[in-house]
């Protein structure tokens, strides 16, 4: 995907195929609900609806890929080996931007950072990482309590949704005694805590 030339329609529709072939029907849903929310996102706060759409359609391209797939590139790359103590919840964006990048050449840095950021946030975000993170817990097939919360916060303020976002999936996480990735805590010490 060469951004320096224009996301046109065709290359649009590409890639939307490439990420179809890669997950079932439902994920697949999922993933179109999120592009529509984070592209209106982008319309709202002025962030690039390309870079939006484009991240937005690939943020969950490597959740259906094995364990063992992303065991070996931890190891091979060179990526932090506690990571191996986590699982796909995990890896599959962290891990997995880097082989969007490698198999459908997207290469774009700020796109592969909101790919990486999208299931555990950081202290630190861009306005198109907030979108992909809040996006991705807002768009229209989600149903939980709190999501209409959620979704009228978003409308409002992106910083106060990525908090709100935060401290709920800390809560659910904490609720199911699920392991805690420490950048999960960071997001919330700064967004949820430092913030105030
Ligand atoms: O891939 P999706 O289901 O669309 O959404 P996601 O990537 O935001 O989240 C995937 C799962 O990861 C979700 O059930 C919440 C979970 N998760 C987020 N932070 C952590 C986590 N799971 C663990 N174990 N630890 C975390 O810190
Ligand atoms: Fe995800
Ligand atoms: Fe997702």
């Amino acid at each position: 995907m060469n951004l320096n030339t224009e996301y046109t329609e065709a290359q649009r529709e590409e890639l939307i195929q490439r990420v179809q072939m890669q997950m079932s029907e439902r994920r697949f849903q999922h993933v179109l609900g999120v592009e529509k929310m984070a592209v209106a996102l982008a319309a709202k706060y002025g962030a690039s609806e390309a870079k939006a759409s484009i991240a937005a359609l690939t943020h969950d391209y490597a959740k259906e890929r094995p364990d063992d797939e992303f065991q070996m590139i931890i190891q091979r790359d060179g990526y932090d080996l506690d990571l191996l103590n986590y699982g796909n919840a995990i890896w599959h964006g962290l891990v997995g931007a880097s082989i969007v990048q490698r198999e459908l050449k997207i290469n774009d840095e700020e796109i592969l950072q909101a790919i990486r950021l999208h299931t555990t946030g950081a202290a630190e975000m861009t306005l198109l990482d907030k979108i992909i993170y809040v996006a991705d817990y807002i768009e229209p097939g989600r149903h939980f309590p709190g999501v209409k919360e959620a979704r009228d916060i978003a409308l409002i303020n992106l910083d106060e949704a990525v908090a709100y976002e935060t401290k709920q999936t800390l809560l659910h996480l904490v609720e199911q005694e699920q392991k805690i990735y420490p950048k999960t805590i960071e997001t919330y010490n700064h967004w949820v805590v430092e913030r105030k």
